[in-house]
């Protein structure tokens, strides 16, 4: 999973991304187009429990990688193309970063500090662009179906899809908020509509400066407010230090802890966990995932001869300590192929092949 960071230049993309990944890009304007990606552990205080719990030899959180792509403009004129357009395809979600602080030394693309424009701008941007694609198809559906070939039953339900997808987009509304069907999104995954992906605001603010209420523009898109520099200032200390940091001020975790978990759960995942002195580890897996696909994302081998899971919550182990104990006192659930693996599930997946 994929989460590309777009904003118009110099609004604190790669500052942000310097935060997540701890790295240390040149937040300099370049002009051209520049992705970096990195893959980033999603913070689970669970694992931090649970490896505490058995000291194993190796602790894994979940994984998403995240992409600085600079370059997307947001002029709202629809204009994204080539290279860049590809790369936004690719996107399994997006974090809009808007600037919120001031600094004079710093231009901004439009010369006016306005997060809601920035936001209404961008969201008419990836809107258009849509509609592009959508009447591009539309037409080569109307030339298919003069010409013959596919079969017309065929040509005409993708039609009706294209159609509902035109006049949604022509009241000036985002995809993702269109209640399409997983069946509907499935096939329209080939063609990388962009208003389709989740995507989450980030306000980027100044130190000590309040944030915005954007709500009106951003309507059902989440936002969260964060100091970048801050964030990327305390991504550079050492462990113990930022503990102190963050003791000092009263901070419970670092804004961008809850950046990543909101992005993390917009892409509709969630984690289960598997325990032992060797590995304790987070898995992501889609919402609804049933425990034979699941145990399949730890090994094919887990999926193909899975016999049964023994499951518990998290809550549960971590008031028992252990499986063992659980087992003993008959606590364990005994769970078939079938059974919906839940958020914090601790598995234990037995298999024969
Ligand atoms: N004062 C202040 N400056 C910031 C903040 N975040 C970023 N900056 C500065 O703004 C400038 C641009 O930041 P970048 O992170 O490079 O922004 P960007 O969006 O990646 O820029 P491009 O890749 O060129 O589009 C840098 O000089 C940063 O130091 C912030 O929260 N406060
Ligand atoms: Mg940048």
């Amino acid at each position: 999973m994929k989460i590309g960071i777009i904003g118009l230049p110099q609004t604190g993309k790669t500052t942000i991304f310097n935060a997540l990944t701890r790295q240390n890009q040149p937040t300099t304007m370049s002009g051209k187009m520049e992705i970096h990606t990195a893959v980033v552990d999603i913070p689970d205080s669970r694992i931090d429990n649970l490896s505490e719990l058995y000291n194993p030899k190796k602790t894994t959180y979940a994984k998403v990688t995240y992409a600085d792509i600079a370059g997307v403009e947001g002029r709202g004129q629809g204009d994204i193309s080539g290279r860049l357009r590809n790369e936004l395809g690719i996107m399994d979600e997006f974090i809009h970063v808007v600037r919120v602080f001031e600094d004079a030394s710093i231009p901004h693309a439009a010369n006016t500090i306005n997060p809601a424009r920035d936001i209404l701008s961008m969201n008419s941007e990836l809107l258009l662009n849509d509609l592009i694609t959508v009447e591009q198809k539309l037409s080569r559906l109307e030339e298919e179906r003069s010409k013959g070939g596919r079969s017309k039953q065929d040509i005409e339900s993708e039609k009706e899809l294209f159609a509902r997808l035109l006049e949604h987009l022509s009241e000036d509304s985002p995809l993702r908020e269109m209640g399409l069907t997983d069946d509907e999104i499935k096939k329209l995954s080939g063609y990388q509509l962009l208003s389709l992906k989740p995507m989450l605001i980030v306000l980027n603010l100044g130190e000590g400066q309040a944030a915005p209420d954007v709500s009106a523009e951003a309507g059902n898109i989440p936002v969260i407010p964060l100091q970048g520099k801050l964030e990327m200032e305390l991504a550079q200390l050492p462990m113990d230090e930022l503990d102190i940091f963050l003791e000092e001020y009263g901070i419970e975790e670092p804004s961008l802890n809850r950046m990543i978990r909101e992005s993390y759960a917009l892409l509709s995942l969630h984690s289960f966990f598997t325990v032992g002195e060797d590995e304790v580890r987070a898995w992501p897996i889609k919402k609804g995932t049933n425990a034979q696909d699941a145990a399949g994302e730890i090994h094919s081998d887990l999926s193909r001869g899975f016999i049964r899971a023994e499951v518990a919550p998290y809550d549960l182990l971590m008031e028992f300590k252990s499986m063992a104990e659980l087992r003993n006192q008959g606590k364990l659930q005994i769970e078939g192929k079938t059974y919906i693996v839940r958020n914090g599930d601790i598995m234990h997946v037995r298999f024969n092949v």
